[in-house]
Parts: structure tokens; sequence; C-alpha cells
């Protein structure tokens, strides 16, 4: 009984009537769900993570597996999980959670306000005993989404502690798209990457990238705008990003995915990330008081 008080109380002090709600989404997580003129959208308290965006006029932007877990301590497979503070493994310790500890624990809501752009829905999480397991850290992390006819997304962190903190991130945004060996990502020829499926060799990019085995390379010292083009489904994604020096791109392909229980089957198909990120070389470094934001936008274009 308790959870669905708890549901009315934050839908009635931060639901929009018609616009924005705050409901029950799968495994029980709380969800705001975005319904506005501009675009529908949602965005669970469990990792502050977008798990939809469909503009008006467009079909859904971003890919969520069919089989994903719903449950404290599990990222949700699909949408754009938040990787902080480190991305991939832990350096010093492999039993620490894969991207970090934020997409796995519950943030908590801010605020839900309509504006111009959209409706911008802002979550947060602090350090506490929790993270400082994982982490000796002082900090504040704030997400605020605005779900428009374009998809923003900032993501900031402050340093609340007496010491510098140094931590990487990822916008780690999964778009869906119609069959992964069709599709090809404009804007980064000529850029080095680091291939983490040839141990992290450093290569340069020579035209378009385009995918047909399993891929997995952080593009280094990029600030580019980057265009998916799905010709079957018809339509560009742009990703433009601010104050992010990296672009991730993955997809498991066949081999990959086996190792992925929750993702249906063959839905690596559906699927490239495309990632706004500061990793590995470019991970930001902050003194204490200072902040720093990472932006993405995302919007769609017919081809
Ligand atoms: O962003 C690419 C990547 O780092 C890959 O190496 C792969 O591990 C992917 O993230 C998915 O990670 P996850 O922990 O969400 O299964």
């Amino acid at each position: 009984m308790n959870a669905v008080l708890d549901l009315t109380k934050l839908d009635r002090r931060f639901g929009i009537p018609n616009i924005a709600r705050v409901c029950e989404g799968d495994g029980g997580l709380t969800r705001v769900d975005i319904t506005s003129p501009l675009a529908y959208g949602g965005m669970y308290v469990h990792g502050a993570q977008v798990t939809s965006w469909r503009p008006a006029g467009s079909e859904e932007v971003l890919f969520l597996s069919s089989k994903s877990l719903w449950e404290e301590g599990q990222a949700i497979r699909g949408g754009i999980p938040l990787c902080f503070p480190w991305f991939r493994g832990k350096a010093d310790d492999p039993h620490a959670p894969a991207h970090g500890f934020v997409r796995t624990r519950s943030w908590q809501l801010y605020s839900i306000v309509e504006n111009n752009a959209g409706v911008a829905v802002t979550m947060f999480i602090e350090s506490d005993e929790q993270t400082r397991r994982w982490w000796p850290a002082e900090f504040r992390l704030v997400h605020r989404v605005t779900f428009g006819s374009e998809l923003k997304l900032e993501l900031v962190c402050i340093n609340t502690g007496k010491t510098p903190l140094h931590f990487e991130e990822a916008l780690h945004t999964y778009n869906r798209i119609a069959d992964v060996g069709t599709v090809r990502l404009q804007g980064l020829d000529g850029t080095r990457f680091l291939d983490n499926t040839d141990s992290n060799k450093e290569k340069t990019q020579l035209g378009n990238v385009t995918i047909a085995s399993q891929t997995d390379n952080a593009f280094i010292n990029t600030q580019n705008a980057v265009d998916l083009l799905d010709p079957k489904l018809r339509r560009r994604i742009r990703l433009q990003k601010a104050n992010s020096s990296t672009t991730v791109v993955w997809n498991p392909w066949q081999e990959g995915a086996r190792g992925l229980r929750d993702l249906g089957e063959g839905e690596w198909k559906q699927f490239l990330c495309v990632e706004a990120s500061n990793i590995m070389g470019a991970a930001v470094t902050l003194a204490p008081g200072q902040e720093h934001t990472t932006s993405a936008v995302l919007s769609v274009a017919r081809l």
C-alpha cells in the first residue's frame, strides 16, 4: 500500500495534467511518463534512465530490450544508461559493477517543468555510505532531460567534497535501428579510436563507420556531431554533444549477444550504441566546489 501512496504523492507533487505523470513502470519501478504535444517519453527513477523518446510525427528513437531486467541492482538494457564514475570495469576492483554504480541505484525526482523546448525532468543522486563503499568521494550528480522535438540530456557533476574528483562518464545511448548491418555513421572520418575488440589498439577511422562484426570503438579527441543513417527506417538520428571528448560506438554482434541474458533473441541487430562520453584519457578532474556539465542532443529527420 505504501508504494501506491508514494506514487500518488509523487504524481500529485510533480505531475502536470495531460503532460507528465509519475506512474508504476516495469518491475514496479517508478517512471515519469511524458505525453506532451512535442514528444512522448519515459524516464525511470532507477538510474535516472531515459527508456523512450518519440518526438511528434516520428517513431520511437530508442531501443529497449524485450528481456531487460527491472530490479534494484540491475541496469535496464536499452534507452540511455548513465555510466559514472567509471566506464566498463573499475581498474582497481574486478568486483565493482561495470560502468559504475549510478545506473543501478534509485535517484531522487527533483522537478518536472514544461517550457518552450518541451518537458524538462530533473533527477539527482548524492554520495552516501553505499557509494563510498565503491568510491570514496563526495558528489552530487544531476540528470536533466528535456523531452521535445529534440531530446536534450545534461549530466552535471558537482564536487561537494574537499578533495579533487576524477571520474569517467558516458551517456550510453541505444539507438533503435532496423538492421545494424545496413546502417552507417557519418562524422568520424579521420578520427583516431581505441578498438576494445583488439586490446584497445589505436587506429584511424576511414570514411563512415559501418558494422559487420562485434564493434566496440572509443573515438578520442572528438567533439564532432555524428549522424546515424538508417536506410530501412529511412531516418537519420543526429547526436550533437558538448564538453565530451570521446564518442563510443558499440554493437555486440551475434557472438557478443550470446553473453547478454537480458537481450531478446536477435535483438542485437536492432540497436547501435553511440555514446557521448569522457572516458580513459579524457576522464574529468574537478577541484572541490567545481562542477562539470556534459550535454548531448538527439534529433531525428527523414532520409
Ligand atoms: O559502451 C560499450 C561497452 O563498454 C561495451 O564494452 C559493452 O560492455 C557495453 O558497454 C555494454 O555494457 P553493459 O555493462 O551494459 O552490458
